[in-house]
């Protein structure tokens, strides 16, 4: 049966597609094979369910089978470079999908279910069904492609994280940043300072949404992320932005006195006390019994705006408190700050606000995470009218998101200095998932392009098409986001 591909909404766009004469056309024969690996299975296993509600059976069949089968695939990484690459080919005898990893058979099956019809999705009773013929074969640009939710301003519940990661895995992102801790909050509990959520998990911006996850809610949210091929990196913020901590133990503060619970929005007013003994066996037991629940290879530091920590006591605390992430067999990330404690290629620096300071992390050798506030972080308004956000780095239309290049942010570094990009989400102004959402979407779907697709595939004008196109799959997923007005809604469905 011919078919066609113009009527696809691909977003992130693959790296080739071609058409093919003929789309692939299911019935009572058609069979599924798949890869013995049991991650491959469940991919198997997820499309067959999404396929109930249709009058295809859908056996399994066996690898011998030539026509009329759908495949899930292992192939030699010869084919197929990338970890996470993976090859769609749709026509007419067989659809197939491989990766030469799980990871790969997992990003695809995102493609796959952007290219079957909403009627699927939805689960509609379907009585005949057929998907256009083409060949997409794509990789990633970046390997490291994140966004990152601030649950220390606001807490959000295990469930709301987990929505928010399967609303990433969607557009192959594969990096949930999580700000745990905070002057307003400290939200994950750590066995040998009970007090850190005891007392400074009660609190929050307003006192809106305080709580905490127990190391059971945290294994779970780093579980489920798994199950997606997403990383989960926790960030202990420290010295500054450390509040809460210092209102549950007075021995953290140099007057040894606690400090109050704090509700406001204010940011660089707290720090650790740098010269006491203490201060490191906290961080230490902080840090190993993160590192133990956490199989990802970061631990994110912080170290952004410390304003009352003098350069120099910042310096040294840092010095000290490397060697513990190192110990713990974990890269270090922090906020571009830290690259005046010195650092080299082990280190990970996050650009958010000036390129000078994260250029001197760049020129010692050190990685780098994109995320500069004027394009990517989720906590700026649209315009000024928008109900929530802040402005501190302006307003990020989504215009302003998406045409740029990650790639020409800095000159003169290494192609593969620059890690990737995150979008992060900060939650002075959000408490639940809707806010989540009118922030994120469609602003972190831009973001997703950027870091997936080819530059040679950035293009606003085709990028806008399709996102005016897929707001319906953003309907169906039940996805609030904010409907631009750059869209010019006027485009032809
Ligand atoms: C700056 S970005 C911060 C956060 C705030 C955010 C609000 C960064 C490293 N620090 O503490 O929440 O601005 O946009």
């Amino acid at each position: 049966m011919q078919t066609s591909i113009e009527k696809l909404v691909l977003i992130p766009i693959p790296d080739q597609i071609v058409a093919e004469d003929y789309g692939f056309l299911f019935d009572q024969e058609t069979v599924v094979t798949s890869d013995t690996l049991p991650e491959i299975k469940a991919i198997a296993s997820q499309f067959k369910k999404l396929l109930k509600n249709t009058a295809f059976p859908l056996k399994s069949g066996d690898d011998e089978v030539k026509q009329n089968v759908i495949s899930f695939d292992m192939v030699s990484s010869d084919s197929i470079s990338s970890p996470e690459g993976y090859v769609l080919a749709i026509n007419n005898k067989r659809l197939s999908l491989a990766g030469s990893t799980p990871t790969g058979v997992f990003r695809g099956m995102q493609t796959l279910l952007q290219v079957l019809p909403d009627a699927v999705i939805v689960g509609k009773q379907i009585d005949s069904l057929v998907i256009p013929g083409l060949k997409i074969v794509d990789e990633p640009q970046y390997e490291y492609r994140g966004m990152m939710l601030d649950v220390a301003r606001h807490f959000f519940t295990v469930d709301e994280v987990k929505r928010l990661i399967d609303q990433m895995a969607f557009y192959k992102l594969n990096k949930l940043h999580l700000h745990l801790t905070d002057d307003q909050g400290w939200r994950i509990e750590i066995k040998s300072w009970p007090k850190l959520t005891e007392i400074g998990g009660s609190s929050s911006v307003r006192n809106e949404r305080p709580g905490f996850y127990t190391q059971e809610d945290y294994k779970s949210i780093v579980a489920y992320a798994q199950s997606k091929f997403i990383t989960v990196i926790p960030e202990i913020d420290m010295p500054g932005h450390t509040n809460a901590a210092l209102a549950s133990y007075p021995e953290l503060n140099c007057n040894g006195k606690a400090t109050k619970l704090y509700k406001g929005m204010r940011v660089g007013f707290s720090t650790l006390c740098v010269d006491k003994d203490i201060t490191y066996t906290f961080v230490e037991d902080v840090i190993k019994e993160i590192a133990a629940m956490t199989p990802g290879p970061y631990i994110h530091l912080g170290g952004d705006e410390s304003h009352v920590t003098s350069k120099k006591d910042y310096n040294i605390f840092l010095n000290k408190v490397f060697p513990i992430v190192k110990k713990c067999n974990k890269q270090v990330i922090g906020w571009e700050e830290i690259e005046s404690a010195g650092i080299d290629s082990t280190y990970i620096v996050q650009h958010w606000q000036r390129t000078t300071t994260a250029s001197r992390g760049l020129a010692q050798g050190a990685k780098v995470i994109l995320s500069p506030a004027k394009r990517m972080y989720l906590d700026m308004k649209y315009t000024k009218k928008s109900p929530i956000g802040l402005t501190w780095a302006g307003t990020v239309e989504l215009d302003s998101a998406y045409i740029w290049n990650p790639s020409q942010i800095f000159k003169n570094v290494l192609v593969s200095q620059v890690l990737g990009i995150e979008s992060p989400l900060w939650s002075e102004t959000i408490k639940s998932s809707d806010d989540i959402e009118y922030l994120a979407f469609p602003r972190l779907i831009g973001h997703a392009e950027l870091g997936w697709s080819n530059p040679s595939n950035y293009n606003w004008d085709s990028y806008k098409k399709r996102l005016n196109k897929h707001y319906k799959r953003m309907d169906i997923l039940e996805i609030n986001y904010y409907n631009s007005p750059v869209l010019e809604t006027k485009i032809k469905l």
